[in-house]
């Protein structure tokens, strides 16, 4: 963590604070030569046997270190988070690339110069806080600022849009995709009759569920993820003029998923598949980074665009309005204790500083509420703000005290305003002194439970993202509805989810239904719009079905984005007594020049002999790893090794999965034959990449690893599971 003020003291008392604090750090902190005490500083002698009456006898309750080890540990668990209890977190820091003053006003994005520390959580939204990192979900995307003019929040999701409209669904939606309430199951996923259920009669789902269906549900990596604000934001610009603002991440690895069949298993073999991932970049180096980008809407243009900008199931088409990159995020540090810093974190969508505003998108609107709510309980009380991860740099001053595990000591007697025995302090800040002052939109109507119509198009988008998906992304979305709505065990659930497809697009709704093998619906009934408007007129509320075709938008698929090289992949070599050393070195050295990661995979652990009695140690046996944790398979050359792997039924799966899960295979020379054995014909397949070891091969390899899955390959599926 970034040094920290103490909150609420004066600067004389900042430095004994400070002090303090240092203080607390090196009594709490462990080092090489600290004795043993309890919570209260007393040395202890013996941590190993209870006081007992006897060495065979009853233990005594006067056994006050016993007794304070043991209720410590009895509440060492906090609740986890409702929502996002997965995650996993790390520090870094934010630079702007130019001065963004005519857009925002915010200190942190006018200045170049300035470094702005940031933490970052990423999570799953399902599942428990052990649940596994590749569960089919939204991801979390959360990032704290924090800027010299307090902490800024910005907690988005690697989709840019959401399930529901209004925020008083939210615990319906939340219910509905939890385990089912009488016997817990399923964990971490979708895919059973409450969710269903639910989306089959909440319409306004359908956009978000084409992108839970897509591939970008099951991230390959959270460096390999874009991130959203989803809502429309409001930025003010030093001038004070208002706009409209989208955010966006666009991470510099490029956007990457895995396949389902990929997930499940990496669900088996690395449950902390993401977590891992996070950390070992950062740890060896390769420090994740995106660029923080903005769409701009003017104010006067906020009723120019077909759907309601105001609408969280829509998204504006980067085609209309370009998304400018403004700035670049670095992760560049892991936390050091998890429950500290990563659970502990609390993030808000309320935690704005001056240039950031809100609209009044109603989720927008009531996530306002839960963030904070949702920490008294879980971090336990209002002090939530003196956690070290949770503290911002920018100094504390206000007549907020007392309440559970309070840290701040404040002084003095005056805790109130406005005062004249502490002279007034502290003073409201004017917005020349940088104080926080709303936009002053007007605002009038008529108290109403009650949806814009301009909300009711629930298909157009949903359609528009559809269409736009390449080839196999639509094969991707079309197999995983069948798992999912396939899983659900009410037909009828299962009928009105097809009728939902029909209304996005016919060749998806036929696609799913065949593999349902149940016939295609073509029109919606029985009504689909649950949402029974005040004035009673259901029909005039009901979803429009499409008859329109938004222009499509290339940005949303992922694979029409530009290749961005092979940094960081993982890229499994196997090998085996008997290889060739040369092969091995010039892959190697290609592969590590190439900024990607290798890692020897040979049939036992320990040292494996080349053809000429030399060594290398094997990172991994085929027991302790598995093919779905990496990006690519290369097979070393060598009579011997490709014999003695051909022996190996793991070493010819590990090829066979590489090869179904459209993986790049390199296999030079002799190597070729493991790959006849596994039954893999090439058939000029451009991920497969044979011949002599040259450096032109290895080059062509790493090509072929770049593009990160050959999908050309998947339409021909031959390869079982
Ligand atoms: Fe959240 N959400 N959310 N959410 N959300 C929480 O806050 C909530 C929504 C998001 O890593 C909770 O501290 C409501 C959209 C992230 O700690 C809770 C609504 C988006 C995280 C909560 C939404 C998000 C949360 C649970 C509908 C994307 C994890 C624990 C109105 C823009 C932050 C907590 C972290 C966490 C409420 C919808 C993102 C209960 C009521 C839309 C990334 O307060």
């Amino acid at each position: 963590m970034p040094p920290r003020k103490d909150s609420s003291t004066s600067s004389a008392e900042d430095a004994v604070a400070a002090t303090k604090t240092e203080d607390l750090a090196t009594h709490t902190e462990s080092s090489t030569d600290a004795l043993l005490t309890t919570n209260h500083g007393v040395r202890i002698n013996d941590d190993q046997n209870t006081l007992k009456a006897g060495t065979r006898g009853p233990s005594l309750l006067e056994d006050f270190h016993f007794r304070e080890k043991m209720t410590h540990f009895d509440h060492e668990r906090i609740p986890e988070r409702v929502v996002h209890a997965r995650g996993a977190g790390a520090h870094g820091v934010f630079r702007v690339y130019e001065p963004m003053g005519a857009l925002s006003k915010a200190a942190f994005l006018r200045d170049p110069a300035k470094e702005t520390p940031v933490f970052v959580r990423f999570s799953t939204v399902v599942g428990s806080r052990g649940s596994t990192d590749l569960a089919r979900d939204a991801r979390g995307f959360a990032v704290k600022f924090y800027t010299d003019e307090g902490n800024f929040d910005l907690v988005g999701n690697n989709m840019p849009v959401f399930f529901i409209q209004d925020a008083i669904k939210f615990p319906d939606l939340v219910h509905a995709i939890k385990p089912e309430p009488h016997r817990e199951i399923p964990q971490a996923a979708a895919a059973h009759d409450t969710f269903w259920d639910f989306i089959s009669v909440t319409p306004e789902s359908m956009h978000m569920i084409m992108w839970v269906m897509s591939d970008r549900a099951i991230p390959r990596s959270y460096r390999m993820m874009e991130g959203f604000g989803v809502h429309t934001f409001r930025m003010v610009a030093t001038d004070g003029t208002s706009r409209f603002v989208k955010f966006h991440w666009k991470p510099l690895l490029g956007v990457h998923s895995v396949l389902w069949n990929e997930a499940q298993k990496i669900s088996g073999f690395d449950p902390d598949f993401h977590r891992r991932d996070l950390w070992d970049a950062i740890d060896q180096g390769h420090f994740p980074e995106w660029e923080l980008g903005v769409q701009v809407v003017e104010e006067q243009d906020e009723f120019a665009f077909d759907f309601d900008l105001l609408d969280p199931t829509k998204l504006i088409p980067e085609e209309l309005v370009p998304v400018q990159r403004i700035g670049r995020m670095t992760l560049n540090r892991n936390p050091d204790n998890f429950f500290a810093e990563t659970e502990q974190v609390a993030f808000h969508i309320g935690h704005v500083v001056p240039g950031i505003d809100f609209t009044d998108d109603p989720l927008l609107q009531g996530r306002l509420f839960s963030y904070t709510d949702t920490q008294l309980l879980r971090l336990g009380g209002p002090n939530f703000h003196e956690i070290p991860i949770n503290r911002p740099l920018a100094p504390v001053h206000n007549n907020q005290r007392d309440g559970l595990m309070r840290q701040t000591i404040n002084q003095g007697k005056v805790a109130y305003g406005p005062n004249t025995m502490a002279g007034g302090c502290p003073f409201q800040a004017g917005i020349a002194a940088g104080g926080f002052t709303s936009v002053p939109v007007p605002t009038t109507g008529v108290k109403v439970r009650e949806r814009s119509p301009s909300f009711f198009d629930h298909f157009t988008q949903a359609r528009m993202f559809f269409l736009s998906q390449t080839a196999p992304e639509q094969l991707h979305i079309i197999k995983a509805l069948c798992f999912e709505v396939g899983k659900v065990e009410i037909l009828a659930i299962r009928e009105r989810i097809l009728f939902a497809l029909a209304q996005i697009d016919g060749t998806l709704a036929h696609a799913v239904a065949k593999g349902l093998g149940m016939p295609v619906p073509e029109t919606i009934h029985p009504p689909l719009n649950q949402q029974v408007p005040a004035d009673g007129d259901v029909e005039a509320h009901q979803p429009t079905a499409v008859n329109r075709d938004a222009a499509l938008s290339p940005a949303l698929s992922m694979l029409t984005a530009p290749i961005e090289g092979v940094a960081t992949r993982q890229i499994a070599v196997l090998l085996t007594e008997g290889f060739d050393r040369a092969n091995f070195d010039a892959a190697r050295a290609a592969i590590i020049g190439a900024g990607a990661t290798i890692k020897t995979v040979a049939p036992h652990l320990g040292e494996v002999t080349d053809a000429a009695g030399g060594t290398v140690l094997a990172d991994c046996s085929f027991l302790t790893t598995a093919s779905v944790l990496y990006d690519a398979v290369f097979v070393v050359d060598g009579a011997a090794s490709v014999d003695g792997l051909g022996k190996e039924p793991d070493a010819l799966h590990f090829v066979r999965e590489a090869f179904k899960h459209c993986k790049a295979i390199g296999a030079m020379g002799e190597a070729e034959r493991l790959l006849t054995q596994a039954g893999i014909t090439p058939n000029g397949d451009p991920g497969v990449v044979l011949g002599q070891s040259t450096s032109g091969n290895h080059e062509a390899f790493l090509a072929a690893v770049a593009v990160h899955r050959h999908w050309a390959r998947e339409a021909a599926d031959v390869m079982p599971a």
